[in-house]
C-alpha cells in the first residue's frame, strides 16, 4: 500500500517548501516533485500545509487525582487530540504508593488498550521511592520509558523531598532517562493554603494567591542545582512565571542540560480568570495557577528565544459539574487541572504565528519535533522527513473556526477557550499513513493507536 499527498506545502522546524510526500509502509518514503506515479492512494493537499502531528508530551488521561478521576480516558482524549491535530503523546503513568514501576505501568497500558487512536507514550511519576524502586528505574528504558517526574509541592501526597530528587536524578541521568519536575515548593504551599482556609478565604482566586510566583521559581532553581551538580538533564514541566523562566535561562547560559516547557492556558489566561463569577474560576483552577499579563509576555518571548523549547498542554481534565463543583466552598478541594488536548494546535497557531510572535517553523518546533527529540521519538515521529512515521496534519491556514464546547469532542462539559475565533486549522489527519480524521470524520477505529517504546534521550 502506497499513498502519495500531492499539491501541498510541506512545513518542518526548518524549512518550508511546495513538495509531494510519499508513504509506504507507514513510513515516509520520499519527499519531492511529481511522486505520484504507481500510487494506490493519492490524497490531494492543494491549499493545505502538510505539517507534522502535534505531539503533546504532558497528558493526564484516565489519572486518579484528588479523590476523583481525569474525565478523559484513552479513547475521549484521543478523539479530541486526533481532531485538533495531535497523533502522539506521552501520558503521566502514576505510581501508586508501594506499587512496583512495573505495576504502575501495567495499569497504564491496560487504560490505553483497545481504546487507542493516536501513538502513546508514558512518563513515570514516582511518589514512593524504596531501594527497589531506585533500582527499577534502569529498567524502565527496556519498557520503552525514558522520563520520569517527581512533584516538588503536594504535600502529604505526591510531594517528594530533595533528597529523593537528587537520588532519581543520579539514577535517571545514569539509565538515560530525562528527569521532570513540578516545581512548587509545597512546604511552604500547604502554609499558606491553611492560613488562607483560617481566614476564611474560600474562593477559587485564592488557589492563585496561595500559590505565588515566587515558591515556582524558588523550586525551579532548588531543581535546577540539584541537576546542575550531578550533570543530570533536566525538564521542567508547565513554567508559568517570567521570575522562573529566568532560573531556566540563566542555567541554560551556564551550559546545563536543562529544557523549559509551557502550557497552552499559560499564554492566553490570567489570575483575572479565576475571578469569573458564579464560580466559573474554578474552570481555570490548576497547578501552577494562573499568572500574569507580564508573566504571559515573558513566556512568548522565551518561545521565540529557545528558552522554552515545548508547549503542551498539561491535559488533566475534569467537569466543572460534578468535579470541579466539590470545592465550592473550599478552593483547596478544587481538582487541580484543565483540559487543552484539543484546542493545544489552533490556539498556539492563532496567537503564536497570527499573532506574530513566530513563524510556522517555530510552531513545529515547539508542537512537534523538539518534543520528539527531548523524549526520545527523535527519527520516528516529530518531523516530516524520510524514514519518519507518516504523521501528518493537512493544516488549512485560511479556515476560521470558532472553538467552543458544543463541536469539542472531550469528556469535559467546558472548554477554556470558548469563544475563540481562529484562522488555520487541522482539517485532516494521518498516523503512520492512517487517515484517522477528515474534516471532522473519525475514520480510525479504537485500538488503531500505537505504544511508543521511546529511546533513551
Ligand atoms: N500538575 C500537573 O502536571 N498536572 C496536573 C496537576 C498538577 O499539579
Ligand atoms: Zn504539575
Ligand atoms: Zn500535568
Ligand atoms: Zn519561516
Amino acid at each position: 500500500m502506497s499513498t502519495v499527498i500531492i499539491n501541498g506545502t510541506v512545513v518542518t522546524a526548518s524549512g518550508t517548501s511546495r513538495a509531494d510526500v510519499r508513504i509506504e509502509g507507514g513510513k515516509i518514503s520520499a519527499i519531492g516533485l511529481d511522486l505520484a506515479s504507481g500510487t494506490d492512494t493519492i490524497i490531494d493537499a492543494a491549499g493545505k500545509h502538510l505539517l507534522p502531528g502535534g505531539i503533546d508530551v504532558h497528558t493526564h488521561l484516565s489519572m486518579p487525582s484528588m479523590g476523583t478521576v481525569t474525565c478523559d480516558d484513552f479513547y475521549t482524549g484521543h478523539l479530541a487530540a486526533a481532531m485538533g491535530g495531535t497523533t502522539s503523546h506521552i501520558d503521566f503513568c502514576l505510581q501508586p504508593k508501594g506499587s512496583s514501576l512495573k505495576a504502575a505501568l501495567d495499569t497504564w497500558h491496560a487504560k490505553a488498550e483497545g481504546k487507542a487512536l493516536i501513538d502513546y507514550g508514558f512518563h513515570l511519576i514516582i511518589t514512593d521511592l524504596t531501594e527497589e524502586v531506585l533500582d527499577e528505574i534502569a529498567t524502565l528504558p527496556s519498557l520503552g520509558v525514558t522520563s520520569i517526574k517527581l512533584f516538588m509541592a503536594y504535600k502529604g501526597s505526591l510531594q517528594i523531598d530533595d533528597s529523593t530528587l537528587f537520588r532519581c536524578l543520579e539514577k535517571a541521568r545514569d539509565a538515560g532517562i530525562m528527569t521532570l519536575v513540578h516545581a512548587e515548593n509545597g512546604d511552604a504551599i500547604e502554609l499558606l493554603v491553611q492560613h488562607a482556609l483560617e481566614r476564611g478565604q474560600v474562593a477559587p482566586i485564592y488557589h492563585a494567591l496561595t500559590r505565588p510566583p515566587q515558591l515556582e521559581a524558588e523550586a525551579t532553581g532548588r531543581a535546577i542545582a540539584l541537576a546542575e551538580v550531578l550533570d543530570a538533564p533536566l525538564y521542567v514541566v508547565h513554567l508559568t512565571c517570567e521570575s522562573a523562566l529566568g532560573r531556566v535561562r540563566e542555567a541554560q547560559a551556564r551550559g546545563a542540560r536543562i529544557w523549559g516547557e509551557t502550557c497552552t492556558h499559560y499564554l492566553f489566561f490570567t489570575k483575572l480568570d479565576l475571578e469569573r463569577g458564579d464560580f466559573e474560576g474554578a474552570k481555570f483552577v490548576c497547578s501552577p495557577p494562573l499568572r500574569e499579563v507580564q508573566d504571559q509576555a515573558a513566556l512568548w518571548v522565551g518561545l521565540r528565544d529557545n528558552s522554552l523549547s515545548v508547549v503542551s498542554t498539561d491535559h488533566c481534565p475534569f467537569t466543572f459539574d460534578p468535579q470541579k463543583m466539590v470545592g465550592r466552598g473550599d478552593f483547596s478541594l478544587i481538582p487541580n487541572g484543565v483540559p487543552g488536548i484539543e484546542d493545544r494546535m489552533m490556539a498556539v497557531h492563532q496567537a503564536g504565528v497570527n499573532g506574530g510572535h513566530f513563524d510556522l517553523e517555530r510552531f513545529v518546533a515547539l508542537t512537534a519535533t523538539n518534543p520528539a527529540r527531548l523524549f526520545g521519538l527523535e527519527g520516528v515521529k516529530g518531523s516530516i522527513a524520510v524514514g519518519h512515521d507518516a504523521d501528518i496534519v493537512l493544516w488549512d491556514l485560511g479556515r476560521e473556526h470558532t472553538i467552543s464546547q458544543a463541536t469539542s469532542h472531550g469528556a469535559t462539559d467546558y472548554t477554556l477557550y470558548e469563544g475563540m475565533k481562529v484562522t488555520g486549522t487541522p482539517v485532516m489527519t494521518l498516523i503512520r499513513g492512517e487517515l484517522v480524521t477528515n474534516h471532522g470524520q473519525l475514520e480510525a477505529a479504537p485500538g488503531s493507536g500505537t505504544y511508543l517504546h521511546r529511546a533513551r534521550v
